[in-house]
């Protein structure tokens, strides 16, 4: 058994849970203790202590599971159950996961491994798990009525493979999956290769994330698992920004992040300030005949992609996914567009009769990060997040990598925002400034310039933040 001084929430907690269900003593017995973790904070790597060396993962506001090696075998033990996730601070999610935590922990194991998994259904309802990726016997696939039967409530069963191929994989169930991964069921899997290997690069850091949504009402804990695609929460690893660790880089450390889709949509995630490989997919390490250089990564539902690059550019670089609507967070949908619209008498108005009345976006929604709009509680701002200039304007699926040239190796504590040399930040002009020249055969602008109208505007008003119908 390895080292468990990184992970808290007893296990005895656990055990005793599962004891109480419908599992044999002597079952119980011949079970890895299972363990849990709580904590959102993204845990140091696991270093393995048994078994084939390798460079252990960072798992973004995760960890990865500790196995047990017996007769050669290692041995995990994951326990589907409910869970209660944060989000990010102030808000949290009552979701389903397995050993404390949604997604479940990250398997890291080595090419070639044996390896036994032991799934302790605690949930109300059948369930299984599917080995997204892996080549395995068809009986050990997962999916429920095809390969097996659904394990019930309060059962463990025992899943048995060879890792036979390197790469980048998930976990998630094959079982009322519908519901059950818009509850949150899902985890990571990382197939080291088992000596040096001509497509797979020795990095310096190795990140990964699963990239997931939910739907649930401001005010609300549980997600409406109904939802097709108008979901209000984009996360990564059931998190959303402000509540994203950064991903914290030593300059020109080698630089490896693996991304799971296990969402209803795909996500464009873009890095700024470096290029990268991708170097794997789903099928395994990508022929290098085939790579090319690019700063998005099209991430489709049920893929996996692996990007490398060479963190080189010093800075706190912006890390998101590029659709719009998909960095911000529960209040921003469905609101009408007011871009355009003086309202300001209107208000003014509507404050005598009603006086927390606030009017939105008529200079667009920027405001909104600045505005103490009263909030239900348990939920989190459309877009949040301090930076060190102001207010981000961002939410959902965001994050910042962080390239220091003093971060110490194999140090992830956050460095605190980044110290820009003198002279390279943009600045106010403060000249004096030249009419723009402007095409007069298009005739007017599209919209009046930002400034006072003097004429009273006559609009409909609608209070935004009443009533949350379709939130
Ligand atoms: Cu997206």
């Amino acid at each position: 058994m390895v080292s468990r001084r990184n992970f808290i929430g007893g296990a005895g907690a656990v055990t005793a849970a599962v004891s109480a269900a419908a599992v044999s003593r002597v079952a119980m017995a011949a079970l890895p203790e299972p363990v849990t973790q709580t904590r959102p904070d993204t845990m140091p790597p696991l270093l393995p202590n048994t078994g084939r060396p390798y460079n252990p993962v960072v798992t973004l506001n995760g960890w990865t599971l500790p196995w047990r090696m017996n007769n050669g075998v290692k041995e995990f033990h994951l326990v589907a159950e409910p869970v209660v996730r944060e989000m990010a601070p102030g808000f949290k999610a009552h979701l389903w996961g397995y050993n404390g935590q949604s997604p479940g922990p990250t398997i890291e194991v080595v090419e070639g491994d044996r390896i036994r998994l032991f799934v302790t259904n605690q949930l109300g309802e059948l369930t299984s798990i599917h080995w997204h990726g892996q080549r395995l016997p068809n009986g050990m696939d997962g999916v429920t009525g095809l390969n097996q039967p659904g394990i019930p409530p309060g059962k463990t069963f025992v899943y048995e493979f060879v890792a036979r191929r390197p790469g980048t994989f998930m976990y998630h169930p094959h079982a009322d999956e519908m519901v059950q991964m818009a509850m949150g069921m899902m985890g990571f899997w990382v197939t080291h290769p088992k000596q040096k290997h001509p497509l797979i690069d020795e990095v310096d850091r190795d990140f990964c994330f699963l990239l997931n949504a939910y739907d649930i009402d401001p005010g609300s804990y549980t997600p409406k698992i109904m939802t097709m695609l108008d979901f209000n929460l984009w996360s990564w690893n059931s998190r959303i920004f402000p509540g994203i660790a950064p991903l914290v880089v030593r300059q020109n450390d080698k630089v490896r992040i693996r991304i799971g889709n296990l969402t209803m949509t795909n996500h464009p995630i873009h890095l700024h300030g470096h290029e990268f490989l991708i170097t794997g997919t789903d099928g395994g390490p990508t022929p290098k005949s085939a790579r090319q250089y690019e700063i998005t990564a099209d991430i489709a539902v049920g893929q996996m992609r692996q990007i490398d690059f060479l963190a080189d550019e010093p800075g706190d670089w912006a890390f998101h996914c590029h659709k719009s609507h998909h960095t911000m967070n529960a209040m921003g949908h469905g609101v009408p567009t007011m871009i355009g619209v003086d309202h300001r008498g209107v208000a003014r108005q509507i404050m005598n009769l009603v006086p927390d009345y606030m009017v939105m976006g008529e200079r667009g929604m920027k405001d909104m990060t600045e505005m103490e709009m009263p909030l239900p509680d348990n939920t989190a701002p459309m877009m949040a997040g301090q930076g060190p200039f102001g207010a981000v304007g961002m939410g959902g699926m965001f994050s910042v990598l962080k390239v220091r040239k003093d971060q110490p190796r194999g140090d992830y504590t956050d460095p605190g925002w980044y110290a820009h040399p003198p002279g390279t930040v943009a600045y106010e002009f403060t000249g004096a400034l030249a009419d723009p020249a402007r095409f007069a055969a298009e005739g007017q602008v599209s919209m009046p310039r930002a400034v006072p109208s003097p004429d009273p505007v006559e609009v409909k008003v609608r209070k935004p933040g009443g009533g949350h119908a379709g939130h």
